[in-house]
């Protein structure tokens, strides 16, 4: 897909808003659109590459870098009680949106969740 028409590519670009917790020089971090959890966070590289399985290791390691750092601010926000780091690699594996992304999903305990 060329950058042009890729949303997270618009996102990074400022051209669609979006709740940014997180941005360095290489990654941008983001509330998801459709949270499984409160402060269900997207964790993206600003260049563009479809998936984990596609992306240099370079560009994961800013990645995985930056998912501590959001989930240290997540942690001190909103005081989960553990952390889903979820990453979808292809479309039989349910990724929906082809700009490699991780997810960073905090859980609650039982009834904790949207407080
Ligand atoms: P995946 O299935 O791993 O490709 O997850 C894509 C996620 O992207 C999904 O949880 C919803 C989220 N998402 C889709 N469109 C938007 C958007 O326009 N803004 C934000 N913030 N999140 C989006």
């Amino acid at each position: 897909m060329e950058t042009t028409d890729c949303l997270f590519c618009k996102i990074v670009r400022k051209e669609i808003p979006a709740s940014i917790i997180y941005e360095d020089d290489a990654t941008l971090a983001f509330l998801d659109i459709h949270p499984t959890d409160n402060g269900h966070t997207l964790v993206i590289p600003k260049k563009h590459t479809s998936s984990f399985s596609k992306t240099d290791e370079l560009t994961i390691c800013a990645v995985t870098k930056a998912k501590k750092v959001v989930a240290e601010l997540l942690q001190t926000k909103l005081k989960p009680n553990g952390f889903n780091f979820v990453t979808n690699d292809g479309a039989e594996a349910f990724q929906e949106v082809f700009h490699y992304h991780e997810h960073v999903i905090p859980k609650y305990k039982k009834n904790q969740g949207y407080a």
